[in-house]
């Protein structure tokens, strides 16, 4: 029985003292709720220390958005995976859409950050998704398998089990489109499958395939309710306490 998990990617939203505030909000309420999911959530780096100190001795996990694919040297404005660990994070979200399309990133540099991150103990959750011309050119199977296989590229089975896998169609981020949950379902099932070829059954069965794209209160029920939908990410409704927590606690 897989476990759900939600996730909250803030982007570039919410500084360190609005992110602190908000985020001892929600350590106290997830403490109350005891929701069955587990939970995390995903700042800025620069909010990282304070958002880290606000939800301590909460089951809340903070993770990082990104993380160089280098541990240290002569890359400027870049934050590498060491700095991270001694802050004490173990999370890292890799692949974004947005770092794919907007700042370039190629599957082989995903790839590099997963197996580095999958190293240094990191959980990695590692995004994939088509954009609305590939889904419509018929491409979305070529699209989840070149991602998932190359940002996979040497990750051994062992390695599996701190893998989460979000998939996120492009056209729905941000966009107020969800995918529905059939496409959903259907769009995990051929990860699931991929996994299943790559590492078999059991490998294929634990793995938490979580859904981005406009997830909020009012749609996280019936994605959830879909065998191969094991959790959220989730970036809009995931900014403020209101909106967040229907999701992570009455939302399923
Ligand atoms: C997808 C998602 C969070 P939103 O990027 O990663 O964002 O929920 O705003 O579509």
């Amino acid at each position: 029985m897989r476990r759900y998990y939600i996730a909250g990617n803030w982007k570039m939203n919410l500084t360190p003292s609005e992110g602190a505030l908000y985020a001892a909000e929600l350590a106290k309420a997830v403490q109350k709720g005891k929701p069955d999911a587990k939970v995390m959530i995903a700042p800025a780096f620069v909010a990282i220390p304070a958002v880290l100190e606000a939800v301590k001795g909460s089951p809340i996990i903070v993770a990082a958005q990104n993380a160089a694919d280098h541990l240290s040297g002569a890359y400027t404005g870049e934050v590498s995976l060491s700095m991270l660990k001694d802050l004490g994070v173990g999370t890292v979200i890799l692949g974004h859409s947005e770092r794919r399309a907007i700042y370039g990133e190629s599957d082989a540099l995903i790839n590099a950050k997963t197996k580095l991150a999958l190293s240094e103990g990191f959980e990695v959750i590692l995004c994939v998704g088509e954009t609305l011309e590939e889904r419509e050119a018929g491409k979305l199977e070529d699209v989840l398998s070149r991602q998932v296989k190359i940002g996979l590229g040497g990750v051994s089975s062992a390695d599996m089990s701190r893998v989460v896998i979000a998939y996120e169609p492009v056209w729905a981020i941000g966009t107020g489109k969800t995918a529905t949950p059939d496409d959903a379902d259907n769009a995990h099932a051929y990860i699931r499958g991929l996994i299943n070829g790559l590492y078999g059954k059991d490998v294929a069965e634990q793995l938490i395939i979580q859904y981005g794209g406009s997830v909020k209160a009012d749609n996280v029920k019936e994605l959830m309710a879909k065998p191969n939908v094991d959790g959220a990410l989730v970036g809009g409704a995931s900014l403020s306490i209101d909106k967040f927590l229907p999701i992570i606690e009455f939302g399923l």
